[in-house]
């Protein structure tokens, strides 16, 4: 074999198995990518599911609710509502929801009543700060907050003078808040506060009334300065042998019947008192492979039993 021969077979050979190293590495890029896309359709049809199938729990829970008002006025912890559904498996995934009864916490939007201070909801909330070691002068700055005018109710100064000082600077929203978290941006609460708060108070659109079936332990000491802890406990171990099916038992039973030593506590807590809630919390988590999808909505309950949500947030 001549030597140009051999160059000629040797370039061949390196040629050939340059092709094949170039063939074998496309190979493993569309497979790679072959694989990245079945995923990626994997995700996308599996949050699909979870997203049809959160739109479907919250249709059950509109029926839930409606049918709950078309059978009884009261609403308390023991009816089918406000019971927690187990992880239900449904095709290729699983199904978990809860209601909650949102007029079980203070709306904190109550404050303020056509433009003038809510005295009953006011001195609740004080309670409540005060109870958890917290200024009750916040109260003072979530009024300046809400209510419409721009002047500040104890020193007659301006709200805004202490926003527009912030580094970040902002004015106050003048309106009723939309989400508790926005409570962080009100001069004095901080996450801190506002994370010790969130179990006792929600942000409704309207209502200063809280649901004496389903408020909480700490929530109805804030409610009149003559339930202390113990009287707490005992008017839960009460609703819980029998819920409560009227106000006034209730206010009876924490205050004492009406007389003219305790005229203004009955009446207080008369006014901030019901059994029937218009306003609910849906959670629903769908499980779905490795989606994991979140749902949490506000429900308003009308009093012909109708069912709207007013606001839905998906996580992710
Ligand atoms: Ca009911
Ligand atoms: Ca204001």
């Amino acid at each position: 074999m001549s030597y140009h021969k051999a160059r000629e077979q040797g370039v061949a050979v390196i040629m050939v198995m340059l092709v094949l190293a170039i063939v074998a590495v496309t190979t493993a890029a569309l497979v790679k990518r072959h694989q990245f896309n079945q995923a990626m359709a994997t995700q996308v049809i599996h949050l699909g599911q979870a997203k049809a199938h959160i739109q479907g729990a919250e249709l059950w829970a509109y029926q839930l609710l409606k049918q709950d008002k078309q059978d009884n006025n009261v609403d308390h912890m023991a009816e089918a509502w406000a019971q927690i559904t187990p992880p239900l498996p449904v095709a290729q995934g699983f199904l978990h929801g809860q209601i909650e009864d949102l007029q079980g916490k203070f709306n904190l939007n109550s404050l303020v009543a056509e433009n003038n201070i809510h005295q009953p909801s006011m001195a609740l909330f004080e309670r409540l700060l005060k109870q958890h070691n917290l200024d009750p002068q916040l109260a003072w700055h979530l009024v300046d907050w809400i209510d419409p005018n721009v002047e500040t109710h104890q020193q007659g100064t301006l709200e805004d003078a202490y926003y527009l000082a912030l580094p970040v600077p902002y004015r106050s929203a003048n309106q009723a808040l939309l989400d508790v978290s926005e409570l962080g941006l009100v001069r004095g609460f901080n996450a801190a506060t506002v994370a010790i708060l969130k179990p006792y108070v929600a942000a409704l659109p309207y209502g200063s009334e809280i649901n004496i079936n389903s408020a909480n332990e700490g929530l109805l000491m804030a409610m009149s300065s003559a339930i202390n802890r113990s009287k707490a406990q005992q008017l839960i171990t009460r609703r819980k042998l029998n819920y409560w099916s009227n106000s006034r038992d209730f206010v009876d039973a924490a205050v004492g019947p009406k007389s003219s030593s305790n005229q203004n506590q009955w009446t207080s807590l008369m006014q901030i008192s019901t059994v029937s809630s218009h306003f609910f919390s849906l959670n629903v988590n769908a499980l779905f492979g490795e989606i994991n999808t979140r749902l949490e909505s506000t429900l308003q309950r009308s009093d012909n039993g109708t069912v709207t949500t007013l606001t839905r947030i998906y996580t992710p």
